[in-house]
């Protein structure tokens, strides 16, 4: 049986990619794609995300969310992903509407329509929906199987010394998602960071000669030089479809029980996210850290989707 899965992103290069692996994957069935302000606005990931699953023949209802934090004024990241969220690839034109309901409205109507241990929320960009759609339908909680997201990291931050941008421009969302008791794997920069696009893979992408893999090829030529210029890395790390892989199997990762929690006074710790790795985590821990990847199989993953793909929505 797939993993029922709800992709709550901010496309976004990595987003993008997240998209293709989920859909491309056998073992995950795509409920929905559900959109939040984070690396543009949101009217320009919600473009972006109709533009990926465009190229990718994605038939699932996409909603558009929150444009702004819950409580902070909004932050883009455009240094990182352009003026688009997500520059490098020509995008074509949508040919479909967005659905009609608000994003939070979507994913709490899916997760109460469902019978309670079977849709995954996987969210990859800020937390904003994630925790409206908790404070608004309180018994979500208890209905998701689980929450894997991208964001945070335990040792190392990206929009900070010590935060991590999604977290970072959402920190009290990342605090009601983090403290609600739904059994969550955080997949941090920790695990991210060892999800780097080199020059190897990027060959093995671009010799599937699709139009999917065409278009991942051209958003890792962009992110690559993001990276390179902007945060001094050889090659570029793709965050978000190590949250989607985990789903698929969590063999591609080890992971580590330990309490986590974001913090939300410190004058430079603002958005951090706080392991305590000090004892072994108590009876009621729900929370747990991804460590280290298995990059050959997670990119073996990547690739198998992109060749169940083929040329997509063509
Ligand atoms: C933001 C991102 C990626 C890199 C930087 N420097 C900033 C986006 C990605 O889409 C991912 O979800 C997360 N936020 C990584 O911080
Ligand atoms: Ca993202």
């Amino acid at each position: 049986m797939p993993q029922k899965i709800i992709l709550d992103c901010d496309p976004g290069h990595d987003d993008a990619i997240a998209m293709l692996l989920a859909h491309g994957s056998p073992a995950i069935e795509l409920l929905a794609v559900t959109t939040v302000a984070g690396n543009q606005t949101l009217e320009k990931v919600t473009r972006n995300a109709l533009a990926v699953a465009e190229i990718a023949g994605i038939h699932v209802p996409i909603a558009a969310g929150c444009d702004r934090p819950l409580v902070r004024p909004r932050e883009i990241a455009p240094s990182i992903h352009g003026d688009s969220g997500m520059d490098g690839p020509v995008l074509p034109p949508p040919t479909r509407q967005t659905d009609s309901r608000h994003a939070v409205d979507l994913i709490i109507e899916l997760i109460m329509a469902h019978p309670p241990g079977e849709i995954t929320l996987v969210p990859t960009g800020a937390l904003t929906n994630i925790a409206l759609a908790v404070r608004k339908e309180p018994r979500i909680a208890d209905r998701v199987r689980e929450v894997v997201l991208m964001g945070g990291g335990y040792h190392t931050g990206n929009w900070s010394a010590v935060a991590e941008f999604n977290i970072k421009i959402d920190p009290e969302a990342a605090h009601i998602v983090f403290n609600t008791p739904w059994p969550l794997t955080m997949v941090g920069l920790d695990l991210t960071h060892q999800a780097l696009a080199t020059s190897e893979v990027q060959a093995r992408i671009a010799a599937l000669a699709t139009r999917p893999a065409r278009f991942v090829q051209e958003l890792l030529l962009f992110f690559g030089e993001t990276y390179r210029r902007e945060q001094g890395f050889a090659w570029p790390p793709v965050h978000d479809p190590c949250a989607v892989a985990y789903v698929i199997d969590p063999q591609v990762m080890t992971v580590r029980k330990v309490p986590l929690d974001v913090e939300l006074q410190g004058a430079l710790t603002l958005g951090m996210t706080v392991a305590d790795f000090r004892a072994p985590p108590p009876p009621d821990c729900h929370t747990q850290v991804a460590v280290k990847l298995d990059h050959t199989a997670f990119w073996r993953m990547v690739e198998t989707a992109l060749q169940q793909i083929g040329e997509g929505g063509q």
